[in-house]
């Protein structure tokens, strides 16, 4: 099993319009509300390609019902804790040329006792995962330093961490050393305490990385595919050229590839093909964190995994 962690679980509700005027009244054409938040995404692309995950979290209030309800309608497990605060609603618009506007509320206030009762409910569900995927930001409440805890939770069961979030979270949640992370060019830049001139320069600091002991980098190149490095080996991954309709969520689908890979021991060029098919294939869809299988199947064929050293 794959268990999936949302800290800022949200309804993500993606607006198709003509054409977004400031100012003025837009009138929508077609809604989707779907559970959402990035680790939800993560357990939604797991479940459509027919792999066993669950998805838990902070959920609270009408909009964590819909997004409970949501979930088993879409049969996915989930075990949230359930907050005294509401879920946030993350908002999408995008017009018919394809630009897409987000509009992300910062979720909940969460109390004390319910970052306990989080502690409380992970550690038998990693016990029971190959993989946990912590993903997205923190919502109010929650100290910087509250992903390394739970990593250390989740690894202490036996699990194999991935960790999908950004800015401070990500740096002091790497310091719990987790399996996979995602940085953007920038985090790595501070971490490395200088800029990046080059891709030669990126690959250089994701080697860095590797030695201080998080084995599997994957950085993203938007629609041109992304970098990894892996146990000091980097890949440059092509991604297959696409016309995209709504590239939101796309990274959470790349996640949810490279944690199936990794949950069923494919080695790394095979999970870095999954997870760029997956993200590609959620860019073919209307909807945020969402996969046709055919898709992802179809696609696998076309992505080109390139050992660069
Ligand atoms: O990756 C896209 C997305 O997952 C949206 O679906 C939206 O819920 C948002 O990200 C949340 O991101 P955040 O980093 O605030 O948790």
């Amino acid at each position: 099993m794959i268990v999936t962690v949302t800290l800022n679980a949200a309804i993500d509700k993606t607006y198709h319009l003509p054409a977004l005027a400031a100012g003025q009244v837009s009138r929508v054409d077609r809604v989707y509300a779907e559970p959402g938040g990035k680790g939800i995404n993560v357990a939604r692309v797991i479940a459509l390609q027919g792999v066993p995950v669950l998805a838990t979290g902070f959920a609270g209030g009408s909009n964590g019902d819909f997004i409970e309800r949501g979930l088993t309608r879409q049969g996915i497990a989930h075990d949230f804790v359930k907050i005294e605060g509401e879920s946030r609603i993350c908002l999408n618009i995008m017009d018919q040329d394809g630009i897409s506007t987000e509009l992300l509320e910062p979720g909940p206030t969460i109390a004390g006792q319910e970052m306990e009762a989080m502690r409380q409910k992970l550690a038998p569900l990693a016990a029971r995962a190959k993989v946990v995927a912590f993903s997205g930001s923190l919502p109010a409440g929650v100290p910087k330093s509250f992903y390394a805890e739970l990593i250390g939770i989740a690894q202490r069961q036996g699990a194999v961490v991935f960790l999908d979030t950004s800015g401070e979270a990500l740096m002091r949640g790497a310091e719990a050393k987790p399996y996979f992370i995602k940085p953007n060019e920038d985090e790595v830049a501070q971490w490395l305490g200088h800029s990046i001139e080059d891709e030669n320069a990126l690959k250089q600091g994701m080697l860095r990385l590797n030695e201080t002991g998080i084995p599997c980098i994957s950085v993203s190149m938007g629609a041109q595919g992304s970098l990894a490095a892996f146990h000091g080996v980097c890949y440059r991954v092509h991604a297959p050229k696409v016309d995209a309709v709504n590239a939101v969520g796309s990274g959470d689908a790349y996640v949810a590839g490279m944690a199936i890979g990794t949950a069923q021991g494919l080695p790394v060029e095979e999970c870095l093909r999954l997870a760029t098919a997956s993200g590609t294939a959620n860019a073919l869809t209307a909807r945020a964190g969402y996969v046709e299988p055919e898709d992802v199947k179809r696609l696998l064929g076309e992505v080109v995994v390139e050992r660069i050293g």
